[in-house]
């Protein structure tokens, strides 16, 4: 009797934690890139999967020794590579997948207090409309195809 009780209430907590799970934002193939002294803004990129049946939206986010963090674009207008800020933030759809790479969406990092070092880690902090706040530590790397393009 007690360890059915044991196993019946073990059973509701995987459920819970499954249920939290289904609709919180999966953060994948999340990377930050490296950058020299002295340079004022950086840049993460990252794989955002929306398992619930709720459309959700990207707002921002923090991480430490960073003053601001902003979701952008990053689109070809008249043959210029523009960045804007994504004010309304980036929408993620109902069991849909978003890819911030590099060209297109991207998490932009503004006011670094230090330089992001290759090998190190930064703990990121997304903002979600709906799901809140979702922490991933992305590794700090030099692509290899760095400026080749
Ligand atoms: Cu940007």
């Amino acid at each position: 009797m007690k360890n059915a009780a044991f196993i019946t209430a073990a059973v509701c907590l995987v459920a819970t934690s499954a249920l939290a799970a289904a609709s919180t934002p999966r953060i994948e193939a999340g990377w930050v890139r490296a950058t020299p002294p002295g340079a004022p803004a950086g840049a993460a990129y990252l794989t955002l999967t929306n398992p619930g049946k709720t459309p959700d939206r990207l707002l921002g986010g923090s991480a430490p020794g960073v003053k601001r963090v902003e979701v952008h674009e990053m689109s070809m207008t008249g043959g210029v590579m523009r960045m804007r800020p994504l004010t309304e933030g980036l929408a993620i759809p109902a069991g849909g997948t978003v890819v911030l790479k590099p060209g297109g969406y991207h998490i932009m990092l503004i006011g670094l207090d230090s330089p992001l070092k290759a090998g190190d880690t930064l703990r990121l902090t997304l903002r979600f409309e709906k799901a809140g706040p979702v922490e991933a530590v992305l590794p700090i790397k030099t692509p290899p195809a760095a400026g080749a393009h």
